[in-house]
């Protein structure tokens, strides 16, 4: 390998995968060495992720990395991790994990927007911050955890890649993308928000310094590189940490006139901009300001997502129903479209459990035809999250005056041709669709710069993916009335919607 593989360790909600990437002839080949599960715990009532399973997958993958990329020291020339957003783990003074860390779908959150908003007023909140209301936000977590022995022992904090980083190098760092999760960064500085810390009683000094994509993260300690029979040193490269800022990265735009929707277990559906909107009709929008590689904000709303329908599967599974999604998919596709839609950006669809059925009663509750079956369920949840995604466009657009051409639909959802055309119907706009890998595309081409090996800005980037992999395109189709009619009544009934 000339010049050398990049491992992009991407971390989702519901799998981690090591993908392998080697940039030659203007292209970016990817090629997946391992995928594992992401399975959560609940323990005595708490919802954990399993972190030393995640890790092990790491490591496993790293080793399947080396094999494949070659035996040569120097062909594996750098490792980046992405994960989800918003969740950490707490080191004590001896750099020991305390306790496992909590899943943000775990209920501890609940009233604490309440406790927050008693510090400081949500506008307030959002003048600063410039992130939406979501009950999972770190903020929330550690009002959670305030007061409790582990936060008072805690002597460092670390986001979920950056505990991986700090595991396979022995350094810490705190990645700015990830840290802007947290609702404790300025996206206009960039930088801590001394003053949301302080209302919140919540101390800076358990981070470690920030740290930019591109930035070194240090090398694999020995122990690693014994474990993986990788060759040192191998250096371990900062990249958009937070797996949203990753696949942003990695959507395969022309120009700036684009929306995107990355899609997997949430749907995060917004507009790339240079700088943050904090106006008090952002903030009732829901929009949140989310820092993106190379000093970009990624302007979006956090829509449900397929989480809706990952866990009808699950429910339906353990009930013996119905559990090939390819066939519900072709179901779906047959089914009259728009019968009844729900609000796939309510936090009432945020816990685990019983979905089919919360589901179903969301639509009796606002009067709609309740799906008779697993096909009917499948086809609201997929018209429900089209009619999210164009609301999420529209106002990103509105609200921001970014122009919109195209909108990419990147990540898992990418692979549902059904997904992408009522997306592109529901927003009366061209749908690109691809790579279901951005993530691990921004990943591995943010690594590749700081290595030497592409250059140029963002949009330099975009071009090698663009050149790397076939998109679909989805032309609209349909009556946008019915859309917007649709919309009017997920709207009218969005006051009634209990909260989670
Ligand atoms: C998607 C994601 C999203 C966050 C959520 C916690 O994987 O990172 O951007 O809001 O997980």
């Amino acid at each position: 390998a000339a010049n050398g593989a990049f491992a992009a360790v991407d971390l989702g909600a519901s799998s981690g995968r090591v993908i392998l990437g080697r940039p030659a002839d203007g292209k970016l080949a990817l090629e997946e060495v391992h995928r594992f599960e992401n399975r959560p715990v609940r323990v005595h009532g708490t919802l954990h992720w399993d972190i030393l399973a995640l890790y092990r997958g790491v490591l496993d993958g790293l080793r399947a990395a080396g094999i494949s990329a070659g035996t040569a020291p120097g062909d594996l020339a750098s490792v980046g991790i992405d994960s989800w957003g918003v969740d950490y783990g707490l080191l004590d003074a001896d750099g020991a994990l305390l306790g496992n860390p909590v899943h943000y779908r775990d209920a501890r959150t609940e009233g604490m927007a309440a406790e927050i908003d008693k510090l400081l007023p949500a506008r307030e909140l959002y003048a600063h911050t410039g992130l939406q209301h979501l009950p999972i936000n770190t903020l929330y977590q550690l009002a959670a955890a305030r007061g409790s022995r582990q936060l008072s022992a805690a002597h460092r904090m670390l986001l979920t890649p950056d505990l991986i980083s700090y595991w396979l190098t022995g350094l810490g760092g705190t990645e700015t993308t990830i840290a802007s999760t947290t609702q404790l960064i300025d996206p206009g500085t960039r930088d801590w928000s001394r003053p949301v810390a302080e209302a919140a009683g919540i101390d800076l000094s358990l981070f470690w310094p920030l740290r930019s994509p591109g930035d070194a993260a240090g090398t694999l300690l020995p122990g690693v590189l014994a474990e993986t029979g990788l060759e040192g040193p191998v250096p371990v490269t900062a990249v958009g940490a937070h797996d949203t800022a990753s696949a942003v990265a990695g959507v395969p735009a022309t120009g700036d006139r684009f929306a995107y929707i990355a899609t997997g277990t949430w749907s995060l559906a917004g507009v790339e901009l240079s700088s943050p909107v904090r106006t008090e009709e952002s903030r009732l929008a829901n929009f949140t300001n989310e820092l993106g590689v190379d000093g970009t904000v990624r302007y979006l709303r956090n829509i449900m997502g397929l989480w809706l329908l990952q866990e009808c599967l699950r429910t339906w599974r353990a009930e013996g129903g119905p559990h090939d999604l390819e066939a519900l998919l072709e179901g779906a596709a047959r089914m009259p479209g728009l019968r009844s839609v729900i609000d796939a950006g309510s936090p009432e669809f945020l816990a685990p459990d019983r979905m089919p059925e919360r589901i179903a009663a969301a639509c009796r509750r606002t009067d709609q035809p309740v799906p008779r079956d697993p096909a009917e369920t499948v086809r609201c949840v997929l018209d429900s999250l089209a009619l999210a995604h164009r609301q999420a466009v529209f106002d990103a657009r509105r609200l921001s005056g970014q122009e919109v051409e195209a909108v990419h639909v990147v990540g898992g959802g990418a692979r549902s041709a059904l997904l992408c055309r009522l997306t592109a119907d529901a927003c009366g706009l061209p749908v690109v669709a691809g790579p279901v890998e951005a993530a691990a595309y921004g990943n591995v081409l943010v690594q590749a710069r700081t290595a030497g090996v592409v250059n140029g800005p963002l949009e330099a980037l975009r071009g090698l993916v663009r050149e790397s992999l076939r998109l679909r395109q989805y032309a609209p189709a349909g009556d946008q009335a019915a859309w917007e009619r649709a919309a009017a009544r997920v709207r009218e009934h969005g006051k009634e919607t209990p909260c989670a």
